[in-house]
């Protein structure tokens, strides 16, 4: 795949109202959502799932999950910043959270 550049701020807006739940943090190099499911089976089962997407994607989510409550935040680590890649990486995971509500 090749490398992904980063996106310009306005583009970024833009994904962003397009993929709403996802915020913008760390000074623009980030978006991150918080997940909460009925049990922790199936916050599991949705990080399984992300797993197999971000795999695919070969873009992987800095994650932290406690009980039924799964934080992601997404940056393009080789890029310094957001890519095209993370905003494919969180409408995965939210059509995967979808399947669980
Ligand atoms: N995930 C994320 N979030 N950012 C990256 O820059 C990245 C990744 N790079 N997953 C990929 C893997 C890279 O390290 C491999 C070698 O393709």
């Amino acid at each position: 795949m090749a490398k992904p550049e980063k996106l310009d701020p306005a583009t970024i807006e833009e994904k962003l109202a397009a993929n709403p739940g996802w915020t913008l943090t760390r000074e623009g190099t980030a978006i991150e959502r918080r997940f909460r499911f009925k049990s922790f089976v199936e916050a599991f089962g949705f990080m399984s799932q992300a797993a197999l997407a971000a795999e695919k994607l070969d873009h992987h989510p800095e994650w932290f999950n406690v009980y039924n409550r799964v934080e992601v935040t997404l940056t393009t680590h080789d890029a310094g910043g957001l890519t095209e890649r993370d905003f494919a990486l969180a409408a995965r995971m939210d059509k995967a959270a979808a399947g669980f509500s």
